[in-house]
Formats: structure tokens, sequence, C-alpha cells
């Protein structure tokens, strides 16, 4: 049983370490809403809800987080006692729709306290890790082809990533097509490379642009298609070799059913902010594997918070393409006193109690909005 005494909320500016050019935005630097929830006890437990290019990539904004935080979620579930993230998550959906990064936040903080005061780490409140170490593979999104490539040879050298993601469909169709055979050409037989279209194709672009990808030696395609499209996406799945992953299409447990139950082959990334939380995200994962669908832990680009948070939740499946949890490293700094330790194309799981990290309050005070 934990009570909710209070709750903060923070936003944190941090820059990227180049420009990450996505279909929808170029970031250079990312906003973490950072939350700190204080339970009886004294006990502090952290959570992160972090986007992707202020509302272009999903309906949440940092700004947003914090007002649905501040005005409703807070007040919502301070001063109330609850057993576990299940009643956590009832009280939230009971009042709040939707705001599943607003929730997944709360969640984090919740497990992160809940795991302090047990002594146990989330990854044992969420089932037990399988595995201390995940592999994580790194995205080429400079936005120019032969930058890309020396960024990806050079990670290649020093060992630290040996699978890599290219952002595409910002582009003319054959124009991202040559930029990801290029790039998959100078890297090698050996090295997984895949794109992610961030919906930007219709089915007639998808068909001719994903049949180019697949003789050019790309493993997996991520949502080339509009979120809303799962009809098309089936049918994409079922028709090419080359696997389709889904991520902004599936990230309810409804999405997740219909994916399924229509007839989708090929792999999820979850995300703990699209599905509410480490806890909640759990769920898709379940029905996944009820359908035979692959799995692999994606990323909204979170700092160290979301990144552990996830990494929990990532360390208790089978995760059959790995993970991209690379986030800290296009950030230019941390707000955390340790961080995390990146070698050999995988990360290690913190140890200790709740999320096994602590946050640098002077690093928080610096990089926050005033
Ligand atoms: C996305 O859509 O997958 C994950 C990695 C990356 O570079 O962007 C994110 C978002
Ligand atoms: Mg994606």
């Amino acid at each position: 049983m934990l009570n909710i005494e209070s709750i903060r909320c923070w936003l944190v500016d941090i820059p990227t370490i180049r420009p990450h050019k996505l279909s929808m935005a170029t970031m250079g630097c990312q906003t973490l809403t950072i939350i700190e929830m204080v339970c009886n006890g004294g006990i502090s437990g952290w959570g992160e809800a972090t986007t992707i290019g202020g509302l272009s990539y999903g309906p949440e904004s940092p700004e947003g987080i914090r007002s649905a935080i501040e005005t409703y979620l807070a007040p919502l579930i301070c001063g109330k006692t609850f057993s576990g993230v299940e009643a956590l998550s009832r009280t939230m959906n009971a009042s709040v729709k939707g705001n599943t990064f607003a929730k997944s936040a709360l969640e984090t903080a919740f497990l992160d306290a809940q795991g302090k005061v047990l002594g146990v780490p989330v990854s044992t409140l969420l089932g037990g890790a399988l595995s201390q170490r995940l592999p994580v593979l790194w995205t080429l999104a400079s936005g120019n082809t032969q930058q890309d490539i020396d960024e990806g040879k050079r990670l290649l050298a020093e060992g630290r990533h040996n699978t890599f993601k290219l952002k595409i469909g910002a582009g003319q169709l054959q124009d991202d097509v040559r930029h990801a055979i290029a790039i998959k050409q100078a890297l090698g037989e050996q090295v997984s490379v895949r794109v992610d279209v961030n919906q930007a194709w219709d089915m007639t672009a998808a068909v001719k642009g994903i049949r180019e990808l697949q003789a050019g030696g790309i493993d997996l395609i991520e949502q080339p298609l509009p979120l809303w499209n799962h009809r098309d996406l089936i049918a994409l799945s079922q028709r090419f070799d080359v696997p389709m992953l889904a991520d902004e299409s599936v990230a309810t447990l409804q999405d997740s059913y219909a994916l399924a139950s229509g007839g989708f082959t090929g792999a999820w990334a979850l995300k703990i902010a699209k599905a509410g939380g480490p806890a909640q995200v759990l769920k898709l994962a379940h029905v996944a594997q009820g359908a035979g669908i692959s799995l692999y832990g994606g990323t909204m680009l979170e700092g160290s918070l979301g990144t552990v948070a996830s990494l929990h939740a990532w360390s208790t499946i089978g995760l059959q393409w790995g993970t991209e949890m690379f986030g800290p490293l296009l950030l230019k700094d941390d707000i955390l006193t340790s961080p995390l330790v990146f070698t050999d194309g995988g990360v290690t799981l913190p140890e200790g109690p709740g999320l096994g990290v602590e946050i640098d309050r002077d690093k928080l005070n610096h990089y926050s909005r005033q």
C-alpha cells in the first residue's frame, strides 16, 4: 500500500548532439517532462514523459503533459492510497481519457517508489528480469547520406552498436530508397539496417518503396502508412517477405487486439508512453505473444529516466528485434548522477531498488524551464 502525498513536475530542455531528422520534425533539443511523486515515509518516485517534436509526433505535447498532470491527474491521485499500479491506472482511466504519456510518467514514478519501499527493482514488480543486458541499436538521422555512413562506420568501429535504423519519409520516395540502400551497402552484409517511415507513405508509395528496400537488403520496415490504416498495414505484412514493424499504429491494448485479430504478421514497437506505463505496455506484449507477433523495445527518445523505466519492462519479456533505447546517447547531458552504461551493442539494466537510478537535482534545475 502506498499513499501518494504530492507530485511535482519539471519541463527539462536538453540539446541533442546533432540535429535528428524524422519525417515530421527535425529535433535540435529534447524536452523531458520529469515528475517527482512523494509518497508516505518521504519516499520519492521519479517518472518521465517525453514525446518528439512538440505536437508533430503524437497527441500530447510536453506542456500539455505537464498541464494534464498538474490540473487533472495529480489532484485525482494525491492523498489516496493504492495497492499497486492496477488500482492506480483504474483510478486515472476512470476520470481521464487518453493522455497515456502523462499516465506513463505517473505509473513509472509509482513503480519507482513501490520498488524503493519493498527493496526490489521495478523489473521484479513487473514479473522479474530475464536478462540484465539488452541490445540497443542506433538511429542514423542526420539528414545526409554520407554523414550517416560515416557515423555508422564510426559506431561499428567503436563497437557501440551493430544495428541501425534510418529515418526516411521526409524526402521523395526514390531519394529515400537510394539513401537507405547506399547506407546498407556501405555498412555491409553483416549489419542489420532497418527503416522507419513514420507514416509518410500512402499504399501506392509503400508497395513501390518496400519492394525496392526489400531487394536492397533492408531488414525491417517501420510504420510505412498513417497510424489509422490498420487494414493496409495488415495487407503489407502479408504481401512482403520483409517484416513490417507497427509503431504509431499499435499504441493501446485495443490497437494490439485489432491488429492481431486482423491477421497482422510481423512485429510491434512497444513504448511505455503509448501504452500508459511500464506495466500497461506489458499487456500489449502478452497479446503479441498469443498471436505469434514479434516484439521490439521502442523509444520516444526519452532521457535516462524514461529509458530505464522502459528497460525494466523490456527485461521481463523476449524481444526478437531487440531495442532502440539509445535516447540518452542522443542528448548532450543527463539528469542522473550516474549515466547508463552502453557498450558492445547493448545497455546494462541498473541494479538496486526501484528504477535503480538517482536524480542529480542540480542538473535537473539547470536544464528546467523557469
Ligand atoms: C520512432 O518513431 O520510432 C525512435 C527512434 C528514433 O530515432 O525516433 C524514434 C521515434
Ligand atoms: Mg517509429
